[in-house]
């Protein structure tokens, strides 16, 4: 069988690097693409040489201008980025339909047998970069590995312009330096539980067994346990268009609380929308769906007159339907929240702008800083309180 190999590709500074694109005089200053400091807005990009005096994402556009006062400082443009970013992906796309798109500015590709029409991965991989380089005037960091897992942490080593390849075998070699935080599944509380046993890199963390790992971290520790070895074969997933994304849970036992299930039902709603901002996507029909303990399963959905991508508003909608459709004698077995009729982006800038809903506007600003924060630490890293 052919040699598995998985290509992970990230932009440099996305937005940041965008901008410079778009006015040239921008360029090797620091700029940083942002909500202005007086909107407690956050950072989302940063050039690298904005970097240079410490500035990073999800820090307070305030705390950033204190670091680097002469730094420019850009509202986001969302339609630009998309369009570079399908830019991108079509350019991915010539090479092998086996794209998965994770956000905006990064994907995986598998290219295991591409050798026949596109020589070696590693010089396939130079050759797109280099082509990004030329055709979008983008530099991207890339990784190249033998699974998902490995390619996406070694494409963020060496950032900017960044070329790691990792041969075959030497996955749990390349992983055991690097702290643990590094591996999918170990969030801030994982790492906080990890360091009391005296772990912090993934090396010390290959040296434990299962059953040490799955005492600890639960369910969840034997992920860890696979991941902290290099282990990873989860395919690369070729989307389809999406028309709905949407979460469920089935319940250990089943639930007749009210409270229970609105509070599985934010969990849940937050998820969704993380997923929706990962995308660009916004939607206006909020679905739940129910299914009692006899299976018997009814969906309830409601359309809004504007799209959304925030947690509070789908949640407050899904609790809405809850409470009308639930027969309170009966106990549920799996709840779920779905959000479809995605709109563009463009139409999406009219409405919330028309809208002069300050509200939006705040929980925008406060999702996009969770979504930073989940980003780097892991989903764990935070839960409504
Ligand atoms: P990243 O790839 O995480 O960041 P980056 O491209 O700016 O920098 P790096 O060189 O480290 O890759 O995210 C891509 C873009 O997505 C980024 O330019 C800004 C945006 N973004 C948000 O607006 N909110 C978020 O929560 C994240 C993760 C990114
Ligand atoms: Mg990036």
């Amino acid at each position: 069988m052919a040699r598995r190999y998985i290509l992970h590709l990230d932009f440099d500074a996305f937005f940041a690097s965008v901008e410079e694109i778009l006015d040239p005089a921008l360029k090797g200053k620091p700029v940083i693409v942002g909500a202005p400091p007086g909107q407690r807005g956050v950072v989302a990009s940063a050039s690298y040489a904005a970097r240079a005096f410490g500035v990073c994402s999800a820090m307070p556009t305030a705390q950033a201008l204190r670091l680097c006062p002469q730094a420019i400082v850009l509202p986001p443009r969302h339609k630009v980025y998309q369009e570079y970013s399908a830019r991108m992906m079509a350019i991915l796309f010539e090479y092998t339909p086996l794209v998965e798109p994770l956000s905006l500015d990064e994907a995986f590709l598998d290219l295991t047998g591409c050798e026949a029409r596109w020589g070696s991965p590693q010089e396939l991989a130079r050759e797109l970069q280099e082509r990004l380089e030329v055709e979008l005037g983008l530099t991207a960091s890339i990784g190249l590995a033998s699974n998902k897992l490995v390619a996406k942490i070694a494409s963020g080593l060496e950032k900017p312009r960044g070329f790691v390849l990792v041969p075959h075998g030497r996955e749990a070699e390349f992983l055991a330096p690097l702290p643990v935080e590094k591996l999918w599944g170990v969030g801030e509380v994982t790492a906080r539980s990890l360091s009391e046993m005296g772990v912090s890199t993934v090396g010390q963390l290959a040296a434990l067994n299962a059953t040490q790992l799955e005492a600890r971290l639960g369910r969840r520790g034997l992920d860890v346990y696979r991941y902290a070895r290099g282990l990873d074969d989860r395919a690369v997933v070729v989307e389809r268009a999406e028309k709905s994304l949407s979460r469920e849970v089935t319940f250990a036992e089943d639930v007749g609380d009210r409270k229970v299930l609105r509070k599985e039902l934010l969990v849940l709603s937050e998820s969704v929308a993380l997923q929706l901002r990962k995308r660009g996507l916004r939607g206006r029909t909020i679905k739940l769906k129910l299914r009692y303990s006899d299976f018997e399963t009814l969906t309830r959905q409601v359309t809004m007159g504007a799209p959304t991508d925030l947690a509070q508003v789908i949640f407050e909608q899904a609790a809405r339907l809850l409470d009308k459709a639930r027969d309170k004698k009966r106990e549920v077995r799996l709840i779920g929240v779905g959000v479809s009729k995605f709109e563009t982006e463009e139409r999406q800038l009219s409405l919330f702008e028309g809208a002069g809903d300050g509200r939006v506007e705040k929980l925008r600003r406060l999702s996009q800083s969770v979504d930073r924060i989940r980003e780097r630490y892991g989903d764990e890293a935070i839960r409504r309180g």
